[in-house]
C-alpha cells in the first residue's frame, strides 16, 4: 500500500501551489523595501556651521570663512565602510543657506571660499568617495534658509527647485533626500535681520517638491517628519520606541508640525500609509563640530543602547558626524564608531537557533513552512494558517543552550502585523515566561537575562493578519566590560554601575588598585571622607576585566550652602554635573558649615549642550567668619572654552568655613555659570 500511495500522491504535493497569504495594507513601494535593507548609514554634518562654531547659523556668514585645510571626503567613506554602514548623507545646505556645490544660483558657496581656490566641488567629491567605497549617497537640503533675501516669498521657491534639480540631476543615483522639519523663523535674510515666519504646511508645496525629486530620482527616499517614505522618529537621541509601526496616519502630519513627536513618532496600528521609522543622532551632542565637545564624545555603552533602541525596534538607524575644521571625522570619533561596529559583531556572531528543529502551532501549506524563519533568506517566510492570527513557532535546539539576544524579522513586504507576543522557554518539561512585547516590523531585537534553554516558543497573540515571519535568531552576547560609572550624592552615598547587568563590581577607596576578586561591590555605600574611588568591571563568565575607572571625592556636600536668595543656585553643589546654576552677581559664595583646612577648588563649567557664562578669568577668595576675605588665587581657565572640563584650582593650605569664586569675565559676556563646585583638601 505504501509505495503506492507516495507514487500517487508525490507529484501533487510537490506542484501543489498555496495561494500566497494576502496583502495587509499598507505595504511598502519597491524603493522602500530596497532601503529597509540598509538599516545602518551615516550622517556627515559639514558646512558653514563647521567654521562659524555654531549649530545654526543665521546666515550672515561669509563664504571666506569656509577653510578646511586637509578635507578628505574619502577618509569619511572608508570609516563609514569599515563601521558596518551602507551609505552616507550629508549636508548640502543647513540652515544658514551655504552651499557645498558651485551653484549657479547663488554666491554664497564653496565657488567664492578659499577652498580649493573656489574650483571645488564638494558634493561632487563625496559623492566619488561614496561610490568608490559602495556606499549609497544621500543628501540633506535644508528648506529653511537664513541668507536667501527671497525666504518666505515665492521667489525662494524656484530657488530651492532649481538647487534641487542641480543635486539631484548632476551626481548620479541618490537614496535618500532629507527635508529637515526645522525651518522658518528669525534670520540675515540679505540684509533684512528680521523675524520670517512661514506656512510649513503650504509654503512650500511639498506635494511639488516630492514630484520633482520622484522625477528626477525615482529610486530616492524621500525623508522628513511626515515622510512620504521615511519619517523622523521624534527624538534625536537615537531611540525609537518598544512599539514602532511602520504604518503612519500619513495626512495627518507635515513637517515641523508641533506635536509630532508626542503623538505621530511611533507611527499607528491603523496608519493609513508606509512610511518606516529613522532614527537619527550625532555622535556627540552637537551635529556640528565643535572642539568643546570633545569630552563628550559618545561611549560604546551609549552607541550599543541607541543600537539595541533603533534598528532592534523596528527603525533604521543614522549616526551623525561632526566633520571637523580640518574636513576630517576626529581619530576619537572613529575609534568610537569601530568599537561599535566590532561589538555589534560580536554580539551577533552565531546564530544559535541554525540546525534547530522548528516547528509551529499552525502553517499556511507548501512554501510557507516554520523551517523558513531559519534558512537566512529574508523573502521566504513562515506564515500562520489563512485566518489564524494566533499561532506560535517553536524552536528546539536538540540540546540546551545559553543564550540573551532573540531576533524576530516579519516579513513586512505583506505588511507589518503582529501587535502582541510573547516568548516562553521550556524548563522540565513547563513552559515559562521569557519576554514580551507588542510590534515586531522589520527586526526586533529582545534583550532577555542570560538564558540556558533547549526549547523557546514565540507566541504570536495578536495581529492584523496571519503573522508572517521571515527570520529568527538567537544569540549570547558577551557582556559589555567596560570601564563603570562611580558617582556619591550630596548626602555621601557611593554607586559604582556596570554598563551590563550581571557582571561584577570590585574597588578600592585606599588609592590601591583594584581586583578582581577583592572587595567586590554589591551595593552603595557611605563615604563621607575625602577619598580616591578606583573601580573594574569583570565578566566571571571569561575572566575579562575593564580598564579603571577612578573618581576623586573630597568633602561630601551635604552641610553646603551656596550663600545666595535664588533657590536655584543649589544646583552647584547638588552632585549632578549636568544641572547648573546662573548667577545674576558673577559670582558664587559656598559656605562648607565648618571650618575647614583647603587646599584647592574644583569648577565644573555647565555641562548643558549649549555652554553659556563659562569663567574665563577668575578670582577666588575665602574667610574663616564670612565677612574678612583673603585672596587665594587669581587667574585664567585657560582653553575653557574648547575644551569645557572640570578646572582645577590650587593654593597653600588655609584653615577657611567661606570661599567665593567670582568671574572676572566670562568666556561669551553672558553671566557666570557653575556647574558644580568641589572642596580639595589632600
Ligand atoms: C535638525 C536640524 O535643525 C539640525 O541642525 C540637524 O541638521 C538635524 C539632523 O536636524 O532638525
Amino acid at each position: 500500500m505504501r509505495p503506492f500511495f507516495l507514487l500517487f500522491f508525490l507529484p501533487v504535493l510537490a506542484f501543489a501551489q498555496t495561494t500566497p497569504p494576502a496583502p495587509v495594507y499598507p505595504i511598502p513601494e519597491p524603493r522602500q523595501l530596497a532601503w529597509q535593507e540598509l538599516q545602518y548609514y551615516g550622517f556627515v554634518h559639514f558646512n558653514m556651521n563647521t567654521f562659524s562654531d555654531r549649530e545654526w547659523g543665521l546666515g550672515d556668514d561669509q563664504p571666506s570663512q569656509f577653510a578646511p585645510t586637509a578635507l578628505d571626503a574619502r577618509q569619511w567613506a572608508r570609516v563609514a565602510k569599515e563601521a558596518g554602514m551602507k551609505g552616507l548623507i550629508i549636508t548640502a545646505k543647513h540652515h544658514d543657506g551655504f552651499v557645498l556645490w558651485p551653484s549657479a544660483y547663488t554666491e554664497h558657496s564653496v565657488k567664492n571660499s578659499p577652498w580649493r581656490d573656489g574650483k571645488g566641488d564638494l558634493i561632487r567629491e563625496f559623492v566619488d568617495a561614496c561610490r568608490e567605497y559602495g556606499l549609497k549617497v544621500g543628501i540633506y537640503y535644508s528648506p529653511w534658509d537664513r541668507n536667501h533675501p527671497d525666504y518666505g516669498k515665492p521667489e525662494y521657491i524656484t530657488y530651492m527647485r532649481n538647487q534641487l534639480t542641480e543635486l539631484l540631476t548632476n551626481y548620479g543615483e541618490l537614496f535618500e533626500v532629507w527635508f529637515d522639519g526645522a525651518n522658518g523663523g528669525s534670520g540675515w535674510y540679505g540684509g533684512a535681520n528680521e523675524e520670517r515666519v512661514v506656512d510649513k504646511l503650504t509654503y512650500y508645496n511639498w506635494p511639488s517638491m516630492h514630484s520633482l525629486v520622484r522625477e528626477l530620482q525615482p529610486g530616492a527616499m524621500l525623508f522628513s517628519d511626515a515622510g512620504p517614505d521615511v519619517r523622523w522618529v521624534g527624538n534625536e537621541h537615537g531611540f525609537a520606541y518598544p512599539t514602532t509601526w511602520s504604518n503612519l496616519m500619513r495626512d495627518s502630519v507635515y513637517a515641523g508640525m508641533p506635536e509630532y513627536s508626542d503623538k505621530w513618532a511611533m507611527g499607528q496600528a491603523n496608519g493609513t500609509h508606509w512610511v518606516p521609522a529613522e532614527a537619527d543622532v550625532s555622535i556627540r551632542p552637537g551635529w556640528y563640530y565643535h572642539a568643546y565637545e570633545d569630552h563628550k564624545l559618545k561611549t560604546l555603552p551609549e552607541l550599543l543602547e541607541i543600537y539595541y533602541q533603533s534598528i532592534g525596534q523596528n527603525s533604521s538607524l543614522l549616526i551623525n558626524f561632526p566633520i571637523d575644521t580640518r574636513g576630517l571625522i576626529p581619530d576619537s570619533d572613529v575609534q568610537a564608531i569601530l568599537e561599535l561596529a566590532a561589538k555589534v559583531k560580536e554580539d551577533f556572531a552565531v546564530n544559535l537557533a541554525t540546525g534547530a528543529k522548528v516547528s509551529a502551532s499552525a502553517s499556511r501549506g507548501a512554501g510557507y513552512a516554520a523551517s523558513q524563519v531559519l534558512d537566512g533568506d529574508y523573502k521566504s517566510f513562515w506564515s500562520s494558517a489563512g485566518g489564524e492570527r494566533s499561532a506560535s513557532v517553536e524552536l528546539d535546539f536538540g540540546q540546551p543552550k545559553s543564550f540573551n539576544r532573540i531576533l524576530i524579522q516579519e516579513y513586512v513586504n505583506l505588511g507589518q502585523r503582529v501587535s502582541a507576543f510573547t516568548v516562553e522557554k521550556e524548563v522540565e518539561g513547563k513552559w515559562l515566561p521569557l519576554a514580551q512585547g507588542t510590534t515586531i516590523g522589520y527586526t526586533r531585537i529582545l534583550r532577555v537575562p542570560e538564558t540556558q534553554a533547549q526549547k523557546i516558543r514565540i507566541n504570536f497573540l495578536e495581529a492584523k493578519g496571519e503573522p508572517l515571519i521571515a527570520e529568527l535568531g538567537v544569540y549570547a552576547a558577551p557582556a559589555l566590560v567596560f570601564p563603570p560609572k562611580i558617582t556619591r550624592s550630596s548626602a555621601g552615598l557611593v554607586s559604582i554601575t556596570a554598563a551590563d547587568p550581571g557582571l561584577e563590581i570590585y574597588y578600592t577607596v585606599d588609592g590601591s588598585l583594584p581586583l578582581a576578586g577583592k572587595n567586590r561591590y554589591d551595593k552603595p555605600f557611605l563615604l563621607e571622607r575625602p577619598a580616591t574611588v578606583q573601580a573594574i568591571v569583570v565578566d566571571a563568565k571569561t575572566g575579562k576585566s575593564s580598564a579603571t575607572s577612578r573618581q576623586e571625592l573630597d568633602l561630601v556636600k551635604g552641610n553646603w550652602k551656596v550663600l545666595s536668595t535664588d533657590p536655584k543656585a543649589q544646583a552647584a553643589i547638588d552632585e549632578l554635573p549636568h544641572t547648573y546654576w546662573t548667577s545674576p552677581t558673577n559670582a558664587m559664595e559656598l559656605d562648607l558649615g565648618e571650618k575647614v583646612s583647603l587646599q584647592g577648588l574644583r569648577y565644573l563649567p555647565m555641562q548643558a549642550r549649549y555652554p553659556s557664562g563659562f569663567i574665563a578669568d577668575y578670582v577666588l577668595e575665602g574667610s574663616l567668619d564670612g565677612s574678612t576675605w583673603i585672596l587665594l588665587s587669581k587667574g585664567e581657565f585657560a582653553n575653557i572654552q574648547n575644551n569645557p572640563i572640570e578646572q582645577v584650582i590650587r593654593f597653600a593650605p588655609q584653615v577657611l568655613r567661606y570661599v567665593r569664586l567670582k568671574a572676572g569675565r566670562t568666556v561669551d559676556g553672558n553671566a557666570a555659570t557653575f556647574g558644580e563646585l568641589g572642596t580639595i583638601t589632600r
